[in-house]
């Protein structure tokens, strides 16, 4: 097909709608023939990242796996999207050196935390809010946000669709697709 592979590292809190949006492009992406899987936590949290929890150490832990499978895809050949809340910037940081900082495209899922608190999909902040998940992302726990993404998008503001289009505008302006 012609195209060289990248990682689109999506980073954004719980409920901003990184797997969401994801799995929209990828679809997007198969539509185009182009080779490409998403890592998220059902598949690496479930399997290969089975030990680890949600303490810092074990995050930073959780995205140096996931950087070096990521890479494993690229050099394959394969157009990796990875839908983690990569809470810190230094493990961001060190993701993009693992891939190849040419491959590596940071994409901030912004989303009020607010809005993301509104959306609860599985009830996990309400259950952070009364205690039972102390270290929670955006409660007890911080996220660090980008402040030099590759691209930004609003998922508060924008469709998903619109948000899968903002992506495909973009990669065909950096001629990656
Ligand atoms: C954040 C947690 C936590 C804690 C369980 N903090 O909405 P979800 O359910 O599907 O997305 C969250 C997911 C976050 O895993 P990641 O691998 O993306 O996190 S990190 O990049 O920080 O390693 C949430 C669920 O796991 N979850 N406990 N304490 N999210």
């Amino acid at each position: 097909n012609g195209h060289h592979s990248f990682v689109l590292w999506f980073t954004g809190l719980s409920g901003s709608g990184k797997s969401t949006i994801s799995n929209a492009l990828a679809k997007e992406l198969y539509d185009r023939r182009i080779g490409n899987y998403v890592l998220d936590g059902d598949n690496i949290r479930n399997g290969l990242n089975k030990d680890l929890g949600f303490s810092d150490k074990d995050r930073t832990e959780n995205i140096r796996r996931i950087s070096e499978v990521s890479k494993l895809f690229v050099d394959n050949g394969t157009v990796v999207l990875t839908a983690f809340i990569s809470p810190f910037l230094e493990d961001r940081k060190k993701a993009k050196e693992i891939v190849g900082e040419d491959e590596f495209i940071e994409v901030f899922v912004n989303c009020p935390l607010e809005e993301c608190e509104k959306r609860d999909p599985k009830g996990l902040y309400i259950k952070a809010r009364n205690g039972e998940i102390p270290d929670f992302t955006g409660i007890g726990s911080p996220y660090e946000e980008p402040d030099q993404p590759d691209l930004t998008i609003e998922t508060s503001e924008q469709s998903i669709p619109a948000c899968v289009d903002t992506i495909i505008e973009y990669l065909e302006r950096r001629q990656l697709i």
